[in-house]
């Protein structure tokens, strides 16, 4: 183990490397191929299908933006849906807000969350809440056959490849559309402005074309691809930047707080320019 790296390919001119210490566990599962391994420098790290999801390290960024931008926009979210989120970082931040009274979660992939329980345990604390509801079923099909309504529902898939494709079409964000009470907020992972900026646009104009309001929100996420991180929000009613509940009301979060959470709409001049803002 003196010298083994793991390279995660990103485009065909950039790639990185992360030197690896221990390889813990590799299996093809149904769906994709699932690989955790310890690193020199982020920890215990989850990789799909050759693509780093999770690292002990710096998955509080990722799961507290995706969370508490949504949560903490809605002044009393109660009914919240996830759809992915399988390693269970997602579900443990939602878990932190009193209001919320039950949580589905749609997870393709059985394996992610019984490894995560099994390899993650500070991730995967949240399963055995009993708002938690989760299945183990294509949340695709989920959003089109549902009638159940949510105040939100976060997105939280992989990169746009494999089972995750269908998750970034606009006919999946009109399902979440309707999934969605009348002041239903919708916060989905959009990829990277910088390198996949082709996902990124469609994703915004998908939703843009959908909810009344649609705000992308960047982050920087050390682990993945360089540059910002996005996520896109779909509001039928609230501006997110006035925000309507008790946005300190989480406490002990390590990377999100009230001030954080109005930088991240601002958007730098060649992201607005790609939106036509
Ligand atoms: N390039 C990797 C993007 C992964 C986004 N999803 C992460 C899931 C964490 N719960």
């Amino acid at each position: 183990m003196n010298d083994i790296w793991f390279y995660e390919n990103h485009t065909p001119g950039y790639e990185v490397r992360w030197k690896i210490t221990d390889i813990l566990h590799d299996e093809k599962s149904d769906f994709q191929q699932i690989t955790i391994m310890e690193t020199l420098e982020l920890g215990r790290i989850m990789v799909l299908d050759g693509a780093l999801q999770v690292s002990e390290k710096d998955e509080f960024i990722y799961h507290e933006m995706i969370v508490h931008v949504p949560l903490s926009i809605h002044p009393r979210p109660q009914d919240v849906l996830i759809i992915g989120g399988g390693d269970g970082g997602t579900l443990r931040e939602v878990l932190k807000y009193e209001t919320v009274k039950a949580i589905d979660m749609l997870e393709i992939d059985r394996r992610v969350t019984e490894l995560s329980k099994e390899y993650f345990p500070a991730l995967a604390s949240g399963f055995a809440d009993p708002r938690a509801r989760v299945t183990f079923d294509d949340g695709v099909k989920y959003m089109a056959e549902s009638s159940r309504l949510y105040d939100v529902i976060i997105v939280d898939s992989s990169d746009p490849v494999g089972p995750a494709v269908q998750l970034f079409s606009r006919e999946f964000y009109q399902n979440c559309f309707a999934r969605l009470k009348e002041d239903g907020i919708l916060v989905v992972q959009s990829e990277s402005p910088f390198f996949y900026p082709e996902t990124f646009v469609s994703t915004y104009k998908s939703i843009a074309g959908i909810f009344p309001g649609a705000y992308p929100y960047l982050t920087a996420m050390p682990g993945y691809i360089s540059g910002p991180w996005s996520f896109t929000l779909g509001s039928k009613k609230y501006d997110p930047l006035a925000l309507a509940g008790d946005r300190e009301a989480v406490k002990g979060l390590k990377y999100y707080n009230g001030k954080v959470h109005q930088a991240a709409f601002v958007l730098p001049q060649y992201i607005s320019d790609m939106l036509g803002q």
